[in-house]
C-alpha cells in the first residue's frame, strides 16, 4: 500500500510525522521562491509546499515538470499550516509520478469552468472528479445504505431476480427485446412477479435494489430507459401497511443522509429539510378535483399527466400520497376493492415536483388474477409460471416500487435525473 493516510486524516497536530497521500495533481503555482502543489484525493484537498532554498532540486523539477491531474503519491513532513487547507502543508521528501495527464485535459476540474452535462457525460471519468458529482455519489452509496439498514431491520430478505425474462409486467411501458438463443426474450421491466412469487414461497418481506429497463420513448429530465429500483413485497400486510413502511423508509434516509452526509450536502450547497410524519394521503377523487379547480381538463379515469402532478404538488407542497385509483389504469395485479371495484387498493407515493413510488396490495385469489389479466388484453397462458404460484397457497400481500433517482434527485433538487446517474441509459445515450 503506498498511501498512509487521506488529504483528511491528517492534522495540524500531527506536526513534524511524516505521511504518504496519493491523488491528483489539481493545481501547481510556481511563485519561484516557492512551489505549491494541490493533491486532490478522493476525501479533499492537500497542499505541498516546496521552498527553493532548502528542497531537493530533484522534487523540485518534477513539481514544476508536472501536468495538472497526473497522479502523484507525495511523501512529506506535515507543517501546521493556518492558511492551508485542513490547516497543514506537507514538505515533501519525494514526489513520484505514478499515472500521467496528457494535455488539454477534455475537461475542467475544478468547477470553475462550467461544463454543460452532455460534456460531462462523455468524459464522466473527468467529472466524476469535480467535487459537486463526487458528493452526489457519495450521497447516493448513504441512501442506498440506509434503504438495506432500514429494510434489513424491518425483516425484509434482499433478494436478486433475473433480468432475461419471458414477459411483460408493467403494461403501458415497452419492452427492450433481446435474443435469447433461439427464442425472445425481454429485458425486465420491473422484478414485480418474481417478488410476488417470494410470497408464495413464504419468505414474508423481500426487498431488491436492482436495474429495471423502460424502452420509453420519450427523452425527459425525469425518465432513464435504465433506473434503479427499490423493490419491496410482505404478505400479511396490506396497501396501507407498507404505505406506512415507504414514509418511514422515506424520512429515515432522508435523517442519514442529513447526518452522516453533511460535508456532501455543503459541498451542494444545501441543507436538508426532513419531511413531516405521516405524508398526506388523498384520494385520486380529489386529486382530479385539484386539477379540475386550477381550469385544467381531465376525466375520471385518466392518468396524471405532467402538469396535473405540479399542479397538486404545489397544492400540497410536500411529500404525500394519492390513494384509490381506477383500476383500469392500474396494473392487473392491484386489488380492487371488493364493494367499488372500479377504484383498487393502489397508491402513488408522490413528491411536488413527480412521482417517486408505486405500490398496492395484490390480487391473491387465482381466478381474479387470471381474469384481470385477460381484461388487460394480456395472454394469460404467457403467466403460467407466475399464475401457478396463485393456485397453491398464496398468502395475502402488498408492496411498491421506489425509484432510486428520483428519491435521490427531489431530495437534493437536482433538475436532471442524468446528473445522479453514474453512465445514464436514455434515448440517445449508449455510451460510456
Ligand atoms: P412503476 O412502473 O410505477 O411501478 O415504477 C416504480 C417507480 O420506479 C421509478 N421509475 C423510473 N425512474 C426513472 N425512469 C423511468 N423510466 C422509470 N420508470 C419507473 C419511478 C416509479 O414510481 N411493479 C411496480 C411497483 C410495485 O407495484 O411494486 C412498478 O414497477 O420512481
Amino acid at each position: 500500500m503506498i498511501r498512509t493516510h487521506y488529504s483528511t486524516q491528517i492534522t495540524p497536530e500531527m506536526d513534524g510525522s511524516s505521511v504518504t497521500i496519493c491523488g491528483w495533481a489539481h493545481e501547481i503555482r510556481d511563485l519561484g521562491g516557492i512551489t505549491f502543489l494541490i493533491v486532490r484525493d478522493r476525501e479533499g484537498l492537500a497542499q505541498v509546499t516546496l521552498f527553493k532554498k532548502t528542497i531537493d532540486k530533484n522534487v523540485l523539477d518534477i513539481v514544476r515538470g508536472l501536468s495538472r491531474e497526473s497522479v502523484v503519491a507525495v511523501t512529506g513532513q506535515v507543517k501546521k499550516e493556518a492558511k492551508a487547507p485542513n490547516g497543514y502543508e506537507l514538505v515533501p521528501m519525494s514526489v513520484t509520478v505514478l499515472g500521467k495527464a496528457e494535455s488539454p485535459l477534455p475537461m475542467d476540474t475544478t468547477g470553475k469552468v462550467d461544463a454543460d452535462l452532455d460534456t460531462r457525460l462523455d468524459v464522466r471519468f473527468m467529472d466524476m472528479r469535480r467535487p459537486g458529482t463526487k458528493a452526489i455519489f457519495r450521497i447516493r452509496h448513504l441512501v442506498l445504505k440506509s434503504v438495506r439498514e432500514f429494510l434489513d431491520r424491518e425483516g425484509f430478505i434482499e433478494i436478486i431476480t433475473p433480468k432475461i425474462v419471458a414477459t411483460a409486467t408493467e403494461g403501458g411501458t415497452a419492452l427492450f427485446p433481446m435474443t435469447y438463443f433461439e427464442r425472445e426474450a425481454f429485458l425486465n421491466q420491473s422484478p414485480q412477479l418474481f417478488k410476488q412469487l417470494m410470497m408464495s414461497g413464504g419468505f414474508d418481506r423481500v426487498f431488491e435494489i436492482g436495474p429495471i429497463f423502460r424502452a420509453e420513448e420519450h427523452d425527459t429530465r425525469k425518465h432513464l430507459n435504465e433506473a434503479i429500483s427499490i423493490d419491496t413485497e410482505a404478505s400479511f400486510l396490506d396497501h396501507e401497511d407498507v404505505m406506512v413502511i415507504l414514509e418511514n423508509l422515506i424520512v429515515y434516509v432522508y435523517s442519514n443522509v442529513a447526518e452522516r452526509g453533511t460535508e456532501y450536502l455543503k459541498t451542494l450547497g444545501m441543507e436538508l429539510k426532513i419531511p413531516d410524519l405521516p405524508f398526506k394521503r388523498i384520494t385520486y377523487d380529489e386529486a382530479v378535483d385539484i386539477v379540475r379547480d386550477s381550469g385544467e381538463q381531465i376525466e375520471w379515469g385518466d392518468d396524471l399527466t405532467t402538469e396535473s402532478e405540479h399542479t397538486i404538488g404545489k397544492t400540497i407542497g410536500e411529500h404525500y400520497f394519492i390513494v384509490d385509483w381506477p383500476t383500469k389504469i392500474k396494473p392487473f395485479y392491484a386489488l380492487p376493492y371488493e364493494n367499488k371495484p372500479e377504484i383498487c387498493r393502489a397508491f402513488d407515493l408522490m413528491h411536488p415536483r413527480m412521482e417517486l413510488s408505486s405500490g398496492a396490495q395484490r390480487v391473491h385469489s387465482y381466478e381474479l388474477l387470471r381474469s384481470r389479466i385477460e381484461e388487460q388484453g394480456l395472454y394469460a397462458d404467457g403467466f403460467d409460471f407466475y399464475l401457478k404460484a396463485f393456485r397453491y397457497g398464496m398468502p395475502p400481500h402488498s408492496g411498491w416500487g421506489l425509484g432510486l433517482e428520483r428519491l435521490i434527485m427531489t431530495m437534493l433538487g437536482i433538475e436532471n435525473i442524468r446528473e445522479v446517474v453514474l453512465f445514464p441509459r436514455d434515448r440517445r445515450r449508449l455510451s460510456p
